[in-house]
């Protein structure tokens, strides 16, 4: 039943490319949503999942940018707000776009997408436009100490961290007239607050202003971003053997970042974000900072000490991982990335637990099958009582559920959620994009 109901939300939520993260609050392409969404339909119909990938491509512009958004021309503009009237940029094809970037887990999407169906045809054709991606973030991002920033919460992808309030609070607030299209759809309780969006928007008009190219009051280098660019290159080496180029250069990079952020992010319990203005830590206890442990080269006692701050400083035992530690004062389990669990941060986390500690994997899985088995694929969980927020049949916790599901099986669902009609896998055929399998 419950792999029904996701493939169900997935195609729901397809537009003959690409798939929309919801219907009424995000009805574009986003960057990192096609990643994880990619890695769930691998799963199901392979086919879909590239495809995906390659539109998302397809928006590249030509210093290797993935815009965080691609437009879809016929939505209308006041469906979203900032609306492609306000980036006022287009990729090469054509296409509207925003002119930020998200975390690159795509090499990792991809790269899962292959595992499921071999294919070193698409592998050929979305190695060079993976790389285009990570060079334009050592071209225009890298600091001298080797790591990458960002100039823009909503590049992190979770755009309202408490890791931001500082920073933030330094940004000019922008009052000139917009309208909040967000609130439409979800509470004020669950997004950020209006100063913040003043702040957004401010940023993200600035940056436009100077055609994409200077950052502006906002410059931090995120610890899920740079692990996320890490593993990006430790999959390139994979990927560039898979087509028979040499993946060293992609080793060699992949140790070198993590060698910089234990060097410059790691406090000794977690790893922090660093402020490019002043160069100090933003220190916070944001669950960004356990991701490093997807890093191969991490050292053992780093990896440790992470997995000791989920146990200890983030209380996990089972259930829901949270966005943010509860035992923090800035914690809020129902606000948009200041506490509740989220399906794609904990399955980072789990890509790191999953060698390491096995059995706190096994949990940590447990935790989103469950959130999903008890409120459906909402955005957001609280963590506690793993009551849905945000948006309904959001695309990437549908997709995630199958990957987790198809690896560790439906351990955490009860009994009577475990009507399944069929296993993972065998819900779609190689050839085509998998809508029969509803019909
Ligand atoms: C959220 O971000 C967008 C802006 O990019 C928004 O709030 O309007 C974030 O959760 C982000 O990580 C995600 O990619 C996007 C679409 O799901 O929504």
């Amino acid at each position: 039943m419950i792999l029904r109901d996701a493939v169900r939300v997935l195609v729901a939520n397809w537009d003959g490319s690409y798939t929309v993260p919801s219907r009424r609050l995000y009805p574009h392409q986003w960057s990192w949503d096609s990643a994880f969404i990619a890695i769930g339909n691998a799963r199901w119909s392979p086919r879909r999942a590239r495809i995906e990938l390659l539109s998302l491509f397809g928006a590249q512009w030509r210093d290797g940018r993935v815009p965080h958004i691609v437009f879809n021309p016929a939505v209308p503009e006041g469906a979203y707000f900032p609306g492609p009237e306000f980036w006022q940029a287009h990729a090469p094809g054509g296409s509207a776009t925003s002119g930020i970037v998200q975390p690159p887990v795509h090499a990792l999407a991809a790269w899962k997408t292959h595992l499921a169906e071999p294919d070193p045809a698409f592998l050929r054709r979305i190695y060079p436009r993976l790389v285009a991606q990570q060079e334009f973030l050592r071209a225009a991002r890298r600091s001298p100490e080797g790591l990458i920033s960002i100039v823009h919460p909503w590049e992190s992808g979770m755009d309202n961290s408490p890791a931001w309030d500082l920073p933030l609070r330094a940004v000019r607030r922008d009052t000139v007239g917009f309208v909040r299209r967000d609130l439409a759809t979800v509470s004020a309780e669950e997004r950020p607050t209006d100063r913040d969006y003043e702040r957004y928007v401010s940023l993200a008009r600035a940056y436009r202003d100077s055609a994409y190219r200077a950052p502006g009051e906002f410059q931090v280098e995120c610890p899920l971003f740079n692990a996320a660019y890490g593993v990006a290159e430790s999959t390139l080496a994979r990927i560039a053997q898979v087509c028979g180029l040499d993946p060293e250069p992609h080793e060699r990079e992949a140790a070198a970042i993590t060698e910089a952020m234990v060097e410059h992010l790691f406090d000794g319990g977690l790893f922090q974000a660093r402020d490019v203005r002043t160069g100090r830590l933003l220190h916070s206890s944001s669950t960004a900072g356990l991701t490093p442990l997807m890093l191969p080269h991490l050292p053992d006692e780093v990896a440790e000490a992470l997995i000791g701050s989920t146990l200890d400083r983030f209380a996990f035992k089972d259930g829901a991982l949270p966005s943010y530690s509860p035992a923090a004062l800035d914690f809020d389990p129902a606000r948009y990335w200041r506490g509740p669990s989220w399906i794609n941060l904990t399955w980072l986390v789990w890509q790191g637990l999953k060698d390491r500690r096995p059995d706190l994997a096994d949990l940590v899985a447990e935790g989103m099958v469950n959130s999903v088995a008890r409120s459906g694929f909402r955005e957001y969980f609280d963590p506690f009582s793993l009551h849905g927020h945000g948006s309904h049949d959001f695309s990437w916790s549908a997709a995630l559920l199958l990957d987790v599901v198809a690896e560790h099986g439906l351990d955490g669902l009860p009994a009577s959620g475990r009507e399944v009609g069929q296993e993972p896998g065998g819900l779609g055929e190689p050839d085509d994009v998998g809508d029969h399998v509803l019909t």
